[in-house]
């Protein structure tokens, strides 16, 4: 039976891979870097300085230094998009999903690479729902690397085969997969191929399908 959830944040509970997307787009452009949405795919659920390194692919002249600047200047643009964000800036049926949980008992956990998480869970009044939120700094490799969800499930003395984890990202779904988790994927019909279900957005969350749950 299930004993426990793994959410991933952005782009299942909110919209921030748009506002994600946005600020690497200006960061790209600024570098005269063709970037789209189709390349923004790649980076989903990718930590910020690999996505850096994967915007800037083997040009030459980006140092550390200068990779850290640049990756600082993205965060500043992101933190800018997400400012004016509050609790109506939860997908539909997040909370719903996050409380279906919770009173079922399950462990509620967050796996998020994103530093900006916990910021993020305040303005958005969710954070008192999760029992753990995953340090992304804390683990030694990032998504597609099982780790940020096995450590979730460490955190709640969970079984990772009795956890179900929820992606938007192809790389968060390996990571899940890799965690030896059930993968539930969040996006369009024929997205994330690998996912063990799909459904088109946490609206369509209902426990029930995902039990011999609770
Ligand atoms: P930050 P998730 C990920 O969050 C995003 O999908 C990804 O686009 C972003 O680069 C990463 O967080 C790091 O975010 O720069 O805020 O630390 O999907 O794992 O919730
Ligand atoms: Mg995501």
């Amino acid at each position: 039976p299930l004993g426990g959830v793994a959410f991933d944040l952005d782009g299942v509970l909110t919209d921030t891979a748009r506002a994600h997307f946005r600020a690497w787009k200006r960061l790209a452009d600024s570098l005269g870097i063709p970037f789209d949405e189709a390349a923004n795919e790649a980076l989903k659920g990718v930590d910020r300085m690999g996505s850096l390194a994967l915007i800037l692919g083997d040009r030459p002249g980006f140092d550390a230094e200068r990779r850290g600047a640049l990756a600082a200047g993205k965060n500043r643009w992101y933190l800018e998009e997400i400012d004016s964000f509050g609790p109506s800036d939860l997908f539909p049926g997040a909370r719903e999903a996050l409380e279906s949980c919770r009173a079922a008992g399950l462990a509620v956990t967050l796996a998020s690479a994103s530093r900006n998480a916990p910021l993020l869970l305040r303005k958005l009044g969710i954070e008192a729902m999760f029992d753990i939120v995953v340090d992304p700094a804390a683990v030694a490799n990032g998504k597609p690397a099982p780790d940020i969800f096995l450590a979730a499930a460490a955190a709640v003395g969970v079984a990772p085969p009795a956890m179900l984890g929820i992606e938007d990202s192809a790389a968060g779904v390996t990571a899940i997969h890799a965690a030896d988790m059930a993968a539930l994927g969040i996006g369009p019909p024929g997205s994330l191929p690998d996912a063990d279900r799909l459904i088109p957005s946490i609206a369509d969350f209902r426990l029930a399908d995902y039990a011999g749950a609770a």
